[in-house]
């Protein structure tokens, strides 16, 4: 029987090709916590935890994940049998609270070995892909309206993207109003804009932004509104006809459920990291899809292993109306994967190989690992 004989972490540091900048920071480098679990057999599983920005974006740090892996989590499923991926993670649930992002790490380890155990691909563990490729839109976040243009334009004659979601919030509303326009104004009225306020608005400015969103033909609000007021997301989403997306309000089924109780109509984000893994991730769209609510495959820019999860997980979904944004390894300037997954034709393959379907350099991985 195969049983887990080593958990390693490592944290990867890997400059990002521009400023990535949100509401509540700028990024210019992506730490990402990378898992490698060993069975006995000498078989490797890897997975990742990664955030934003610190402890900007949520309550674990890049550090915070790594040690709690180091510490609490290892000790209680070294040596257990490797292949029942359900009791080992009921085994970390029962004793951890919390450290979604974590979990998630683990967790993609985990399916990635036994993926590679059984020779099939981590979709097939979930029940089988209904596609082999995804849309996936890119996110303009230089902070510059004429750089933004520049960017999307590139994307589009290159068949990258032709979906685009703008980060807005850290300015005025006057401000970023124009920038949005501009940027929608220059691409044309086929091409998809969506922005992600990611909580910044009060309820009387989200109604201002959304009115004058609404008007300009912009497809979607990303989380306007604090994450914790389901309240103001749900009068929002009655008073408007452009689509809300709730992100940071969403991380797992309880909250899902929660919310739509509530009566919100619009999608909601799914995030591996958010919900502690890919399975907690699929509850949410089952809940999610139950109550009439879209979901939309989301990251928090993970580099290829964290996006590979992901992909795997959203190739089951039948449908997502606004597709996802797994471009997370191409806003960082390398990888220190062998073979990068394949973006092309405004989308991205779902892997195919066993496990995640990926395999480290580990020349390059040992040269960003944090010393
Ligand atoms: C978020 O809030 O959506 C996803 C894309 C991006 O640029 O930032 C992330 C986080
Ligand atoms: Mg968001």
């Amino acid at each position: 029987m195969s049983k887990i004989a080593s958990i390693n972490t490592f944290i990867v540091d890997i400059p990002t090709i521009r400023p990535h900048k949100l509401s509540m920071t700028s990024m210019s480098v992506q730490s990402m916590v990378i898992v490698r679990i060993r069975d006995n057999n000498g078989l490797e599983g890897i997975g990742e935890g990664t955030t934003i920005g610190g402890l900007a974006y949520g309550p674990e740090s890049p550090e915070s994940i790594q040690t709690n892996i180091d510490k609490y989590f290892s000790p209680l499923i070294i040596n257990q049998p490797a292949s029942n991926i359900n009791v080992l993670m009921q085994m970390l649930n029962q004793s951890i609270r919390g450290n979604y992002i974590a979990k998630s790490a683990v967790e993609t380890a985990l399916l990635d070995l036994k993926g590679k155990q059984l020779g099939v691909p981590v979709s097939d563990l979930l029940g089988g892909a209904c596609h082999d490729k995804v849309d996936c839109l890119w996110v303009l976040a230089s902070g510059n309206t004429e750089k933004d243009i520049e960017e999307a334009k590139a994307m589009i004659a290159q068949k990258r993207h032709c979906h685009f979601k703008m980060k807005i919030g850290a300015r005025a509303l006057e401000a970023d109003i124009e920038h949005v326009i501009a940027v929608k104004k220059a691409l044309g009225s086929n091409i998809s804009i969506r922005v992600d306020v990611n909580q910044a608005w009060n309820e009387v400015t989200a109604v201002k932004g959304m009115a004058a969103l609404q008007d300009a033909g912009i497809d979607l609000v990303e989380q306007p509104t604090p994450a914790k007021d389901f309240a103001t997301l749900v009068r929002l989403s009655e008073k408007f006809n452009i689509p809300i997306l709730a992100d940071e309000s969403i991380a797992d089924k309880q909250d899902a459920y929660i919310l739509a109780k509530q009566g919100f109509a619009g999608s909601v984000a799914l995030k591996i990291a958010k919900a502690g893994g890919l399975k907690g991730a699929l509850d949410v769209a089952t809940l999610c899809t139950a109550a009439g609510i879209d979901v939309y495959g989301g990251t928090l820019l993970e580099g290829s292993i964290g996006t590979a999860a992901a992909l795997h997980a959203w190739s089951t979904i039948p449908n997502m109306q606004f597709g996802t944004e797994m471009f997370g390894p191409l806003l960082l300037k390398d990888d220190f994967i062998k073979k990068p997954l394949q973006y092309r034709d405004f989308g991205v393959e779902i892997p195919t190989l066993p496990g995640l379907g990926l395999e480290i350099d580990e020349d390059k991985f040992t040269h960003y690992m944090r010393k």
